[in-house]
């Protein structure tokens, strides 16, 4: 009974402190019972996150920006979108920490410690696009299961880090190496340790590109928690999925990676294009790899009045998986005429381009502001939905806002 009490005094002393203020009748709360100020945690606060992202799932944390939060040249952290299959890693020891290279393809399994892999290799900071594959899977009709992505699900920042490719080199990699799998620490939503939320990778040409890293800084620090504190993959213009967080294994394989979420249909589009709600077969379905052509307006927000006479200044983002943006083009009249938008190049591969226009209106009333880009290889944003999937990834429809003018 005595011990009892204790433990429940000392409980109920931490769930004081948590919560900043004393507890008034804590004595009469029931055993076990967590108070309600401390069972839904605030994602804002948890995350770092501006109030204006939206959360889509708690259970996993899935958190989208709106396109006008995404204005800033880099994105910043408190903007960028959380993407979760798991539960975040809980307890982390970087001390502890190691990366483990190894898999059928490797000559001789290797680990190296954070403090190694910082020291032994050289340092390289790239601006990297990670864009979810099922950005923009709300609009799919028939629906697709998932988070409900609208157009918030992109990010472009910083990442400082090491070249998988220099790590892989150090190991020695066989010649029949064709992809890597990666391996991380967070938990299965089962709590089942010998399941992984998602293990997927990367063929070979990617992985030895020069912008492939292991990261351990975002935006100039430490990358976030729920970004994949202490070191994640990053591999910019592929489906984010590939760019795994919390990152403590890469297995070399002599296969296509068949880690959780590479099979199947995840990830994954008809090799041939299908009409809506059509059933594939698995076999039928191929990975994703460069995403697709795509922009966002991200000045002004939609819903922008502006007065008779004045021109409206847009602004914005335009990228292309693993090509460039050549053109930029606007629209006010539904498509039916195309005007040029100025577009910069990216500061470095795999990164987006700043686009910015000035546009001037007939006359007053409703319109809407259209935003297409177009691809080194002549590809242009579909004006509505792209080709129906099952699963909702890859739609890189053009972005609109409405305006007033009044
Ligand atoms: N270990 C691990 N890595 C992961 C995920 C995950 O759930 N676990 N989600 C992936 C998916 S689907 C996406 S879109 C990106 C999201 O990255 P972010 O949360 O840093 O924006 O991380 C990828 N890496
Ligand atoms: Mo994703």
């Amino acid at each position: 009974m005595k011990r009892r009490n204790f433990v429940k005094n000392t409980l109920l002393g931490s769930m004081t402190a948590a919560i900043g203020t004393d507890i008034v009748f804590g004595s009469m709360m029931p055993n076990h019972y967590k108070p309600l100020a401390l069972q839904e945690p605030d994602p804002f606060k948890l995350f770092n996150l501006d109030d204006s992202m939206v959360v889509l799932n708690s259970k996993p944390w899935n958190v989208e920006a709106k396109a006008h939060l995404l204005d800033d040249r880099i994105t910043p952290n408190k903007f960028m979108f959380i993407r979760n299959n798991g539960i975040i890693p809980e307890n982390i020891d970087v001390n502890k920490w190691t990366l483990t290279i190894d898999g059928e393809s490797v000559k001789q399994k290797r680990t190296y410690s954070l403090e190694e892999l910082k020291s032994k290799f050289k340092q390289y900071t790239y601006q990297l696009t990670l864009e979810c594959g099922g950005n923009g899977r709300s609009e799919f009709d028939p629906p697709a299961k998932g988070n409900q992505w609208t157009i918030g699900a992109v990010s472009c920042a910083n990442w400082t880090g090491v070249r998988l490719r220099d790590i892989l080199a150090d190991v020695g990699v066989k010649d029949d190496a064709v992809y890597i799998g990666y391996h991380s620490t967070d938990i299965h939503l089962s709590r089942d340790p010998n399941k992984e939320p998602i293990s997927r990778g990367a063929p070979m040409p990617k992985v030895m590109q020069n912008e492939t890293l292991i990261a351990f800084k975002m935006n100039g620090e430490d990358i976030p928690l729920s970004h994949g504190y202490p070191l994640r993959l990053v591999a910019g213009g592929w489906p984010a999925s590939v760019s795994g967080k919390w990152v403590n294994r890469i297995s070399v394989r002599n296969i296509i990676h068949d880690g959780a979420k590479m099979t199947g249909t995840a990830y994954r589009v008809p090799c041939n294009p299908v009409g809506p709600g059509e059933k594939v077969k698995d076999e039928d379905m191929c990975i994703i790899e460069s995403m697709p052509v795509k922009s966002l307006i991200t000045y002004p927000k939609s819903g922008a009045i502006i007065k008779e006479g004045n021109s409206l200044h847009i602004r914005g983002h335009a990228w292309a998986g693993e090509l460039e943006v050549s053109k930029m083009k606007y629209s006010i009249d539904f498509g039916s005429t195309w005007n040029d938008c100025s577009i910069e190049k990216p500061i470095n591969r795999l990164a987006w381009q700043h686009f910015k226009a000035s546009i001037a209106f007939p006359k007053k009333g409703y319109y809407e502001v259209w935003a297409r880009a177009t691809d080194t290889k002549g590809k242009n944003q579909p004006m509505l939905l792209p080709g129906w999937n099952p699963k909702g990834y890859l739609n890189n429809a053009c972005h609109r806002i409405a305006v007033k003018v009044s």
